[in-house]
């Protein structure tokens, strides 16, 4: 028996094209196998196979028009069923089910909590509270917690159906998440753990403080690890498994400018020499210690570049979903990796830190766990001098739906709030401010008694029978390494949802007057003689008088139960941390032959570059090296760029499959959500789907596979919108591609001044490990694409690639002979007009811009008698790069013979002024200028985008042929090349307006 495989429902298109037939008659195929690519004037996409069998007749060729039901081929049926969507729906639901049933059975885990009594002057009959509360905790006794909290939540619900207005329940009373007798005990050694917390505290002020003695410049930071030390240390110590051969490794997201506190670790550890600690941020002759985290300072040591506030958040966010997205997609194990995320209070507030906090727990990411460091200040001043940062959080946490602990207090609270049976003590908490909180950490014991306990005569009675000294050792929760533990560790039980662990600390701590939760703590780099005495006081640091004087580290012996004892615990936990290292294994190229029909001239057949690259993409998706390791991440954009054939071809990630059936599931494009989905349909959020680029651009040292992210935007919303990660990804040495589609000022016409980029090739030139290119033809974008992939995920270099797409269909012609070379350097000679020979101009041009430069030397070649020699400039970035170098080299060495940079090899032999264009600003073309040694006229984009149709926009910007022509013959007459009779003239016969303002003032 046979089958006819037909085009299916393919959408809005009729008539389209068949660009690639993929099968021949006796082929064997497979269900799903492609059997031919269409191609409508926007983008391509295959038509799977829905049978296995063999060939036995092909019904259409290359270039034949087909439309729903028609017929391509026909197949010896081997039995086989069609694809059943249905069954996919139904495998969705189960895993549904089974994620329910996780949830319910987390919440039979829900600790048992005793509530207190609650009184107050509002309570109109404490007897009738009192029996509530006395039969709530009668059902958490006998029936446990689940049953408690069914009962709560039918009242709940009752008391909604009967119009109350219930209690905002966002936040919980100002004290920590996990009652005392619910916490987990440390099994460490406190007294060691408590030394080497000291030790690491004084040689993280230490460096600073001598850095600071050799030059102010240099700066640094003591206040914040200071305050975080505990939160770090309880993770090295007990939590924070190590990558080893065995297991992947923790990732953990330090906090910026807590750096001096790991080093200080490492000094310990013996991995940083105490030299290098006299070398914090002296990092110009090698061997120093860089300011902050920077993969590309310290390519050893650090994994993430965290400094600039928030991006840490959120790229850990992505780091976790995409670490789910590695497991799902089959391609890493399940281990329990952890990702941890070190963030201060103050940074809180950047958007990029609770931006994706939603998309956490919408994605269940419970491989996730935040730390909040909640010191209460930020640079300037506090916080939140008048509210509470930590309930704010505990809010917007809660509301995303992540499990939140808060760590409150320190253990000697405990007894405090064990005796407050009237609630006072906690009302108190709740309402004094953290201006409040602050100042009392800054003013001693005597001024909390007053200040806190001497609101009410009760609470002052409370603490009658202490001292001052002992109300001010009441501890926070983020300094007591007991409650810390106990939180880590709950922290790391959790599932089914991010933790945020929001920990309460004091900013500077132990710093004293000279910087001990005061305003200008986070400032603080010098301490003078007291203070560093006063410091090493305040954590017996066993230091002489003469040693604190001197500004000396301290490490004890090798064989000292501290060293021993750090040592080994990191041994348990497989080594050390942080530290950065490789094994994946490089990517073979694909063969030639998967580019070789780009190289080929398309006719008259027209496509935009953008459609080229996802063509390419669908041929790279055949070769076996390459596809399972491709990352597509789309923002909201696939149909735009033509990528829809993508979503039913290699399915989009969901972690938890379709649990519908979509919308337009007849469809050959439809919607196909699926667990082991390769495209990353971001939505609209180019910082979430940037921080999931460099998730993947880093995988080969995160994860040691090396992944390729092809992450495909608006070139507007690209470097100007997510500059700061990509200067990140720059540091953190990210390897793959990010495509600016529908770029160029005057290529996409309609949009306007908000859509139209004629800088994002400027920004791209910035960052150093970024290459760029703006190519004009899919030749072109095949041989660079092509390099890329050898250069980053063959070879292993630390670039990524920056490439334009455009959306403006044409017909590209075959590659010229030899032009590989010259696409990858920059330029090549395109085509050359010598049929005058007299007067002679060198036209550069790229883009979609370089088609009006062709254009143009027609005209001046055919009406004006003006020679051209055509340049193709794939990347003036790139030939900057090389003119500065070059440049650079002879400079150093007046001596030896000029080196020649690859321009001047270009066009030294040529003559004729430079006349440089592309759909960039001028500044663009501009760079090569001092290299070209001739006169260089640039004709660019430089002023706000605005909608209209191409042709009116390159005759406003200036860029269209026809003011190629007239400035060219301009200037030639400049030059004293020829008259300026034709230049006039030109400039009438175009109606060049004398008098229009410069666009950049219009
Ligand atoms: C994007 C960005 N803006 C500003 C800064 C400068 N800066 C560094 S630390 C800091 C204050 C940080 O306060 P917080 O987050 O509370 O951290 P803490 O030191 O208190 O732990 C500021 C404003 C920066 N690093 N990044
Ligand atoms: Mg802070």
């Amino acid at each position: 028996m046979s089958n006819n495989i037909s085009v299916p429902d393919i959408g809005d298109f009729e008539s389209v094209e068949i660009i690639e037939v993929l099968v021949k008659v006796g082929d064997q195929v497979k269900q799903n196998d492609p059997v031919v690519t269409l191609e409508s004037d926007k983008s391509s996409v295959e038509v799977p196979s829905p049978f296995s069998g063999k060939i036995l007749e092909l019904n259409v060729k290359v270039g034949d028009k087909v439309s729903k039901g028609s017929l391509l081929a026909k197949l010896e049926d081997e039995g086989s069923k069609q694809n059943d969507p249905k069954k996919n729906l139904s495998s969705a639901k189960n895993e549904f089910v089974e994620d329910n049933k996780l949830q319910i059975s987390n919440s039979n885990k829900i600790p048992k909590k005793k509530l207190i009594q609650a009184s107050s002057k509002d309570d109109l009959d404490p007897i009738e509270t009192r029996e509530w509360i006395q039969s709530l905790n009668a059902v958490i006794e006998n029936d446990g917690p689940a049953r408690a909290s069914y009962l709560l939540n039918k009242v709940i619900s009752e008391a909604y159906t009967a119009g109350l207005v219930l209690p905002d329940t966002r936040t919980t009373p100002y004290i920590n998440t996990i009652p005392p007798e619910l916490e987990i005990k440390s099994p460490g050694d406190q007294n060691i753990e408590k030394k080497i917390r000291a030790y690491i505290r004084w040689n993280a002020a230490a460096m600073v403080v001598k850095a600071n003695k050799i030059s102010s410049e240099l700066g640094g930071h003591i206040g914040t690890f200071a305050s975080a030390a505990t939160l770090y240390d309880v993770g090295m110590n007990h939590f924070w498994r190590a990558k080893n051969k065995n297991f992947g490794g923790d990732l953990i997201y330090f906090q910026g400018h807590s750096a001096p506190g790991m080093y200080a670790r490492a000094f310990l550890e013996g991995r940083i020499s105490e030299n290098q600690l006299d070398r914090f941020r002296q990092e110009v002759d090698a061997g120093g210690l860089s300011s902050y985290p920077h993969p590309w300072l310290m390519p050893k040591f650090w994994q993430f570049p965290t400094v600039s506030m928030g991006l840490g958040s959120i790229m850990g966010i992505y780091q976790a979903r995409f670490l789910k997205y590695l497991i799902n997609r089959g391609l890493l194990k399940d281990e329990g990796r952890k990702i941890w995320v070190f963030l201060g209070d103050g940074e809180m507030d950047e958007p990029e830190s609770l931006g994706a906090i939603g998309l956490a727990a919408r994605e269940k990411l419970d491989n996730l766990i935040f730390v909040v460091n909640c010191n209460l200040q930020r640079l300037d001043g506090p916080v939140r001098g008048n509210g509470k940062i930590i309930q704010e959080l505990e809010g917007s946490f809660r509301g995303a739906g992540w499990n939140v602990l808060k760590v409150i207090w320190g253990s000697y609270w405990d007894p405090l709030l064990k005796a407050d049976k009237t609630g006072l003590l906690m009302k108190r908490m709740n309402e004094v401010v953290d201006g409040e909180y602050q100042a009392m950490k800054a003013k001693g014991g005597a001024y909390v008694r007053e200040k806190f306990f001497g609101k009410y005569p009760e609470l002052k009675e409370l603490v009658s029978s202490m001292t001052d000294n002992d109300i001010w050792k009441l501890n926070r929760g983020g300094h007591d390494p007991h409650k810390v533990y106990a939180a880590y560790h709950s922290a790391m039980k959790n599932q089914g949802s991010p933790t945020v662990v929001i920990a309460k600390t004091v900013k500077g701590y132990g710093m004293g007057k000279s910087g001990e939760s005061i305003n200008t703590t986070h400032q603080q780099k010098k301490l003078d003689e007291q203070d560093l005495l006063y410091y090493r006081d305040r954590f017996n640091v066993p230091l002489t008088d003469e040693q604190v004087k001197n500004i000396e580290y301290y490490k004890p012996a090798e064989s000292s139960e501290e060293i021993k004892y750090l040592k080994e615990r990191r041994k348990q936990l497989g080594g050390f941390i942080p530290e950065r290292s490789s094994l994946s294994e490089p990517i073979k190229a694909p063969p030639k032959d998967i580019f070789e029909s780009f190289m080929k001239s398309t006719g008259d057949k027209e496509m935009s570059t953008t459609m080229a690259l996802v063509r390419m993409l669908t041929n790279l998706l055949r070769d076996k090296n390459v596809a399972p390791r491709l990352v597509p991440i789309i923002p909201d954009e696939a149909r735009t760029f033509g990528m829809e054939g993508f979503f039913r071809k290699i399915g989009i990630y969901a972690h938890e499959g379709q649990k519908y059936e979509p919308e337009d599931s007849e469809q050959l494009s439809s919607y196909k959500e699926e667990k082991s989905g390769q495209v990353l349909e971001e939505g609209i959020t180019e910082a979430g789907a940037m921080s999931s680029w460099i998730a993947a651009a880093t995988a080969y040292t995160n994860h040691d596979i090396e992944m390729i992210p092809v992450y495909i935007f608006y070139s507007m919303f690209g470097f100007q919108r997510v500059g700061d990660f990509a200067w990140a990804a720059g540091d953190a040495q990210a390897r793959g591609f990010l495509i600016g589609a529908t770029a160029g000022r005057t290529t996409l016409a309609g949009e306007g001044l908000q859509h139209q980029d004629g800088h994002s090739h400027i920004l791209a030139s910035m960052i150093p490990n970024c290459v760029s290119y703006d190519p004009t033809f899919s030749y072109e974008m095949a041989v660079i694409f092509r390099e890329g992939l050898r250069r980053m995920h063959e070879k292993n270099e630390n670039v990524f690639y920056y490439i334009t797409a455009m959306n403006e269909n044409y017909s590209h012609p075959q590659k010229p002979e030899g032009a590989d070379e010259g696409i990858l350097k920059g330029m090549y000679l395109f085509k050359e007009y010598k049929n005058k020979g007299k007067i002679k101009i060198q036209l550069l041009g790229s883009g979609t811009i370089l088609r009006e430069a062709i254009a143009a030397a027609k005209i001046l070649s055919e009406e004006y008698g003006v020679d051209s020699d055509i340049w193709s400039v794939t990347s003036f970035n790139e030939l900057r790069k090389d003119g500065m170098e070059i440049e650079r080299k002879n400079l150093l060495n007046p001596n030896n013979k000029k080196e020649k940079t690859y321009i001047e090899k270009c066009l030294e032999k040529r003559d004729g002024p430079v006349i440089a264009v592309s759909d960039y600003v001028r500044s663009f073309s501009d760079q090569i200028r001092p290299y070209t040694r001739k006169s260089f006229y640039s004709l660019g984009t430089d002023g706000f985008g605005r909608s209209d149709t191409r042709k009116n926009l390159r005759k406003f910007f200036e860029v269209d042929k026809e003011h190629i022509v007239a400035y060219t013959l301009s200037a030639l007459a400049t030059e004293q090349l020829m008259g300026s009779a034709s230049a006039e003239k030109a400039i009438k016969k175009y109606n060049i307006d004398k008098n229009k303002a410069f666009p950049t003032k219009l």
